[in-house]
């Protein structure tokens, strides 16, 4: 069974097959506004892109969390206790995660769940190389579907769902809180999620980080047309197409956008789709909490913040949150 092979992949079959990238594209372009799922960013270029972001002087959210990581992985890691079965919730190239299983107690198995099959498997060989002795459990899947866990080499104590890098930010509130349920249901009742939160801040300093003067973050967004190119041979023209990143205080949250810089047409399969000047397609949402909001959001899905870590200007936080039955007990 491919699911206890200590390297191999496991595949969701739930997971959409290429081919229904066509369909996926021609479905959020018939949309009005049209919206294509920030997750189509997350080919093999596009996660290299991403790494590249997060070395951006302007992209805070990584440095801020990797300095939490490593002030108080010890602690979290004593807090989590000893067989540990971490779960890891798109799992990118894991620099984080290495900080955490370097000080995790005899942990059961590592599981990292992740989209893009490439980046999973170069992650793996290199966590496998930098701990052997740990079971490692990858499953190429879409994580807000749901998922079907490989059988655990032996019996964790406890679940824990590491969810990293304020990722829980590409939700709308109620998508969120529908995640977050899904992760409560996976880790059971004496499990617990560790997760990266962005904190609210001053809208200048969110909006550089999603604009940075190298043009990264550009790059990043257009590259989702780049990948319908490759993959389902659409013709975006990517030079008719700019990337726009605002704050959007009320909602507290950064929604960038591909605009067409002029009226355009483009062939997705066989559907011709009519682009006007400046028309906004929607890529993905930021959302950026406070304490409270993010409080109040867990408290939605049935679970209580145990737990935060968070740097003296409160840029960005870390969370262990548990069933909310179990704080009571
Ligand atoms: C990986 C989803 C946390 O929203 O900050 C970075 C992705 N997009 N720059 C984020 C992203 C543009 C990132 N997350």
């Amino acid at each position: 069974m491919s699911s206890v092979q200590p390297c191999g992949v496991s595949d969701d079959d739930r997971r959409p097959p290429v081919n229904d990238l066509l369909e996926i594209a021609q479905r959020g372009l018939a949309l009005k506004p049209k919206r294509l799922p920030s997750w189509l960013f997350y080919d093999e270029r596009g996660s290299a892109l991403f790494d590249e972001i997060c070395e951006q002087p302007e992209y805070y959210l990584t440095r801020c969390e990797i300095a939490l990581m490593d002030a108080h992985a010890q602690r979290i890691a004593d807090i989590l206790g000893s067989e540990v079965r971490l779960v890891e919730y798109g799992s990118g190239n894991a620099r984080k995660t290495r900080m955490l299983l370097e000080h995790l107690h005899s942990p059961v198995a590592y599981v990292p769940v992740e989209i893009s099959s490439e980046p999973l498997r170069q992650s793996v060989e290199r966590l496998t190389k930098e701990f052997p002795r740990l079971p490692m459990q990858p499953l190429c899947a879409d994580f807000s579907k749901p998922l079907r866990l490989p059988i655990p080499p032996r019996a964790p104590r406890r679940t824990v769902v590491y969810f990293p890098g304020s990722t829980i930010g590409n939700f709308e509130n109620r998508e969120a809180a529908v995640l977050l349920r899904k992760m409560r249901n996976e880790m059971g009742d004496a499990g617990g999620i560790l997760i990266g939160v962005d904190l609210k801040k001053d809208p200048a300093v969110i909006e550089a980080a999603y604009n940075d003067r190298a043009g990264v973050t550009a790059e990043f967004t257009l590259n989702m047309l780049a990948r319908l190119n490759r993959e389902i041979g659409s013709n975006f023209e990517l030079s008719a197409f700019a990337h726009r990143a605002h704050y959007n205080p009320m909602a507290g949250r950064i929604e960038t956008h591909i605009v067409s810089r002029r009226e355009q047409q483009v062939k997705i399969g066989r559907v011709n789709v009519a682009f006007r000047e400046d028309e906004a397609m929607q890529v993905e949402y930021s959302c950026k909490y406070s304490l409270a909001d993010f409080a109040a959001l867990a408290a939605r899905a049935g679970l209580a913040v145990q737990q935060v870590w968070t740097d003296p200007e409160q840029m960005f936080s870390l969370q262990y949150l548990v069933r909310a039955s179990a704080l009571t007990r």
